[in-house]
């Protein structure tokens, strides 16, 4: 009999949940990290102000003023497919881990930028600690060309909405560096609604601080670039 009323209240729990108009889809979480969880959707390569020179699969990736000074800019793209058409994006944080600091001591604000054209990854893997890149292959993304020698920028240094959509402060080595901001969940929220292309984000930062990333060919597990999304999936 106990086990009768246990089961038949388990049976009406069920029936009011189903038919409750109020009850909302529970918030989940999406981690993006190159293979980790058979994901394999970020692309990421960085631009280096002084000429046609990329590194789209090294394991570094830059950000920052050199001492010469020339910009260096990083550009990363994550797969979103994973989240449900409709979904409510609540909270973005790109998370990215510091592999090199020089002039450790500088630190300056770093911004994220949503890029508004698409760019090359390409495969060329620079010498050394890769911060001189190596002579870009044809369609790589360089400061002047999206795809060098088959187009370019409309503005070197690539093109991207002017507001920055989020920001972070640089730190030290093996810290890991968090941008976040309304903008980045805005920009996940058009991608995923499909009001905007995902080309990603750029990170500049022309201040007076330069740092090394680790990049989604990182062999350090754990260490690749991250996006961490809350989400609500559509009732
Ligand atoms: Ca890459």
């Amino acid at each position: 009999m106990f086990k009768k009323c246990l089961l038949l209240s388990l049976f009406i729990s069920l029936v009011w949940i189903a038919g409750n108009p109020n009850a909302q889809p529970a918030e989940q979480e999406l981690i993006l990290e190159q293979s980790v969880n058979e994901y394999e959707g970020t692309r990421d390569t960085s631009l280096y102000e002084e000429g046609n020179l990329s590194n789209g699969g090294g394991q570094h990736l830059f950000a920052g003023r050199t001492d010469q000074p020339n910009l260096r800019r990083a550009l990363v793209a994550f797969d979103l497919s994973d989240i449900p058409t409709g979904s409510t994006i609540v909270s973005v944080q790109f998370q990215i881990t510091i592999s090199k600091t020089q002039f450790q001591r500088r630190n300056s604000d770093m911004f994220t930028h949503r890029l508004i054209a698409d760019w090359g990854e390409g495969a060329q893997d620079a010498a050394g600690e890769e911060g001189r890149g190596i002579e870009a292959a044809a369609d790589d993304a360089t400061w002047t060309s999206n795809f060098y020698q088959s187009s370019t920028w409309e503005n070197p240094g690539a093109d991207f909405v002017e507001t920055e959509s989020g920001m972070a402060r640089t730190s030290g080595t093996g810290s890991t560096m968090t941008f976040e901001g309304e903008g980045m969940v805005a920009d996940v929220q058009a991608w995923v609604n499909g009001e905007a292309e995902n080309f990603g984000w750029i990170i500049v930062g022309d201040g007076q601080a330069r740092r090394f990333f680790s990049s989604e060919s990182n062999a350090e597990a754990g260490q690749k670039p991250r996006l961490v999304i809350r989400f609500v999936p559509a009732s």
